[in-house]
């Protein structure tokens, strides 16, 4: 039985509560992991609280907190075949990309520990007054909630834990109930690590027994949530009566815009990964293409060739290219919002159905869909599907081009092709995005902040901000030589 992780002690949930995780590419049970509730949440945060009041952690050294990170990441390396293959369990991705996603996760915890171990821990200010000595310092946050999705878990939950620790805090992980297996191997990995017992802390269970009780909990300072825009609304509001810190990170409806005089060959290929990677599950994920006028019909006939033949399969199959969609109900989300795509007047193109292929039957795939002939204001094209869809819009010039860009409430992700520089620049300054990619989709490096404006929320990680997110600036302000003022004498 896979357990909680509270206070150092894998334990089990207090009201008995069990879930069975099954692999969404054919349904078979991966294990058996205890289900948390609120009085497991609540101990979790009590563990965390005492490990920040009174644990060694919050003081240890920033140069020992980072080398304590690039232990991590030398583990994360060392066990990576193994943290893949239960991803890929636990999501139904194709075994290359998750071991693609743990290189990538050893890198973000190798990047933090640097980061921490030799970056400025606060200023001097000049004051203009010798008698006067002015510090600015970075102090952790506190008590963090981490709640994380099912879509890439322990890459999301890397972009959260690393800097959280890194900056002294400690923190209450939630990982998606459909997805805990990499969450439980980074609790032993940091323990094997050294770090202090209570620092960190793991609840496995649904969202609204285990993760509400975090973001409402008094003891906790501040929330990091990825996930869907309902969902993080509710939490900000959750976290509202006690003035937490919030972070949001809610997906996007991201354009890739293709001008006519775009590298062909290349564009092409890149607006098939850029939708159809891990079967449209990605947050970045650019759904919406849009395609100037005069390249459109070239342009789409070839995207939907290529897009007929991406052979699906499980995480293990070789010749697979896509895996399956997480669950029944997301599939079933998904095919709603093809079905009003047609209603409202779309075109298919290809897709827009489950393969018949009886191998694929027991798991929850979805054919690579394209949808053309697509107008503002359809909800397959406002609202984050989050499958394998992709909707297809005509633009005649650079202007409306930037303005079907923007016209969403999500601002996360976005891209431009085109072989004029200027004109990539500009399109790209223009758009209201967290990213922007000139001539490629999807690349990211720890190096860089990730995150989103308008709808897809606020705060960012990876980078400098990715850690300052979890500190707090404080100003320590010491009179060299005090002596009376007499304003009142
Ligand atoms: O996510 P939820 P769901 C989008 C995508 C998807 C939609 C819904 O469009 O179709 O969200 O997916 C926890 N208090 N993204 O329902 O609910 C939950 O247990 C505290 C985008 O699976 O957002 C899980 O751990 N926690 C996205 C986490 O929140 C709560 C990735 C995410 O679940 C909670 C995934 C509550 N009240 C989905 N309710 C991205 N940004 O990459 C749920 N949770």
């Amino acid at each position: 039985m896979v357990e909680l992780f509270i206070g150092g002690e894998w334990t089990a949930a207090a009201d008995g509560g069990v879930r069975e995780i099954r692999c969404p590419a054919d349904g078979t049970l991966v294990a058996t992991v205890d289900e948390a509730g609120p009085k497991d949440a609540s101990a979790a945060v009590a563990a965390a609280r005492d490990a920040f009041d009174r644990g060694p952690w919050p003081g240890t050294p920033a140069a020992e907190r980072g080398a304590l990170l690039l232990r991590v990441s030398a583990l994360l390396e060392r066990d990576k075949d193994a943290l893949a293959r239960a991803e890929s369990l636990d999501t139904g991705k194709r075994l290359v990309e998750s071991v693609y996603d743990m290189e990538d996760i050893a890198r973000c915890f190798r990047y933090f520990g640097s980061l921490v171990a030799t970056g400025g821990h606060g200023r001097v200010v000049d004051t203009g007054d010798p008698g006067v000595d002015s510090r600015v310092v970075h102090e952790p946050v506190g008590v963090c909630a981490l709640i994380t999705p099912w879509n890439y878990p322990l890459l999301q939950t890397a972009w959260k834990v690393a800097p959280a620790l890194g900056a002294g805090n400690t923190f209450v992980l939630k990982p998606s109930e459909l997805t805990p297996h990499t969450a439980v191997m980074l609790m032993r990995l940091l323990a094997e690590a050294g770090l202090p017992a209570g620092a960190a802390n793991l609840v496995l269970g649904a969202g609204a027994t285990a993760g509400a009780p975090l973001t409402e909990d008094p003891r906790v300072d501040m929330v990091s949530f990825t996930g869907g825009l309902v969902t993080g609304r509710r939490i900000m509001a959750a976290a509202a009566p006690t003035v937490k810190k919030v972070a949001l990170e809610l997906g996007g409806k991201n354009p890739n815009i293709v001008f006519a005089d775009a590298a062909f060959d290349a564009a092409v290929d890149y607006a098939l990964t850029a939708v159809f990677l891990h079967a449209g599950q990605v947050c970045s994920a650019g759904a919406r293409l849009l395609v100037q006028e005069e390249l459109h019909d070239a342009f789409v006939t070839e995207l939907v060739r290529q897009a007929g033949a991406i052979p699906l399969g499980g995480p293990f199959d070789d010749d697979a290219r896509a895996g399956p969609l997480i669950s029944a109900a997301h599939r079933e989300k998904v095919e709603a919002y093809v079905a009003a795509g047609l209603a409202e007047g779309a075109v298919l193109r290809c897709g827009g159905e489950r393969p018949d292929d009886p191998a694929l039957r027991d798991g929850f795939y979805y054919l690579p869909t394209v949808l053309d002939e697509c107008t503002p204001g359809m909800s397959v094209v406002t609202d984050e599907s989050f499958g394998p869809v992709l909707t297809v819009e005509r633009f005649r010039d650079e202007d409306e081009a930037v303005a079907l860009a923007n016209d969403t409430v999500y601002g996360l992700a976005g891209a431009v092709w085109t072989s004029d520089a200027a004109r990539g620049h500009r399109v790209a300054s223009r758009v209201r995005a967290g990213t922007v990619w000139i001539n490629d989709f999807h690349p990211y490096v720890p190096q860089a902040e990730w995150g989103g404006m308008k709808q897809s929320g606020f705060g960012r990680e990876l980078g400098p901000t990715g850690l300052a997110e979890y500190q707090e600036a404080k100003h320590i302000w010491r009179n060299l030589s005090p002596s009376p003022q007499r304003w009142f004498a």
